[in-house]
């Protein structure tokens, strides 16, 4: 576990008066491998609801109750009706100013890999290319049995079913369920070659997507987190601000286009 005095952790106020420091803006003006993390936190300006935060959707219900094989299982039709109140939730909402700033900076950096625990879809329709869904997409369904994967929109609150009789479910991954493997090796292997990590808008408590900030900073990486409030890893990382991602990061990057703008003309 790093230990909290290696870092020079610097909590910075909320956004009104939040400084970005020389050093996160400098690094990653001259870094050539950005690598993000994103949670619920920034959709929330999109008007999607975060799990644990003050109005999260899991401080009413355990989210073992719902985004679980065994909660499935046992109720099919509750869990359905679940992830159908959230598709809802979904329909009249459009990314925000911090998913276009992450799809700028792909088409800026060589090597930027945008990694999310987020199944809204927000970060494909904010035209980033190339975004590692970690959980899944709730926009997907998928057969529980033969795993047939369905663009197709089951309406109504009950469970529907494949021609092979298996129910279907949304293509997320619930509790106790392995990450799809492409996409979280590939998200591990760029947390181990970054300059530059962001941790945007998550209370980095689900595994294994929380450790990839952490094992960014333990291959070498400058770690940044941008947050409403602090986490389990504000203390490991090399700073840590508190405000809203869809203010934050917008003004960081072009803090850091301002410093590459300089350096270009000396
Ligand atoms: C696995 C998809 C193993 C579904 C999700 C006991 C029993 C079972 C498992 C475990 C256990 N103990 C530990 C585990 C492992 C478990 C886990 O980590 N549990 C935690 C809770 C302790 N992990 C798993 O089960 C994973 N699988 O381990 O499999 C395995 C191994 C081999 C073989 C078989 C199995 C699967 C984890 C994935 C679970 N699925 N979601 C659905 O959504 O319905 S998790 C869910 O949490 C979402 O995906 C979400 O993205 C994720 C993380 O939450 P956050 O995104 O961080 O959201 P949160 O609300 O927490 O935080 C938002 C933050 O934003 C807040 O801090 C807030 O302050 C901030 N914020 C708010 N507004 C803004 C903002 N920040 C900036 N700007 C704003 N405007
Ligand atoms: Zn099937």
């Amino acid at each position: 576990m790093l230990s909290v005095s290696s870092c020079k952790n610097r909590d910075h106020l909320r956004e009104m008066d939040v400084q970005f420091s020389k050093e996160v803006i400098e690094r990653l003006a001259a870094a050539q491998s950005v690598a993000v993390l994103t949670g619920a936190g920034i959709s929330a300006e999109s008007g999607v609801p975060t799990f644990r935060g003050e109005d999260g959707i899991w401080n009413k219900l355990k989210p073992e109750e719902l985004a679980s094989m065994d909660a499935f299982l046992k109720n099919p039709d509750l869990v359905w009706q679940w992830y159908q109140y959230r598709r809802e939730l979904m329909n009249d909402i459009e990314p925000n100013p911090g998913h276009y700033v992450l799809a700028e900076m792909e088409s800026d950096y060589d090597d930027f890999t945008l990694s999310t625990q987020n199944i809204d879809g927000l970060h494909i329709r904010a035209k980033s290319q190339r975004v590692l869904e970690l959980h899944g997409n709730i926009l997907r369904n998928r057969c529980n049995t033969c795993g047939k994967l369905t663009d197709e929109n089951f309406p109504g609150d009950n469970v529907a079913r494949c021609q092979c009789g298996g129910l279907i479910r949304p293509d997320v991954v619930w509790f106790g369920e392995m990450l799809p493997q492409e996409p979280l090796y590939d998200s591990f292997a760029a947390a181990e070659r970054a300059d530059v990590y962001l941790s945007i808008g998550t209370s980095a408590v689900v595994q294994p997507a929380a450790s990839l900030p952490l094992e960014a900073k333990h291959q070498g990486a400058y770690v940044v987190e941008i947050n409403l409030e602090r986490t389990e890893i504000s203390a490991m990382v090399d700073e840590s601000y508190l405000g809203t991602a869809g203010t934050l990061l917008p003004e960081l990057y072009r803090l850091v286009k301002e410093e590459r703008t300089r350096e270009n003309k000396d």
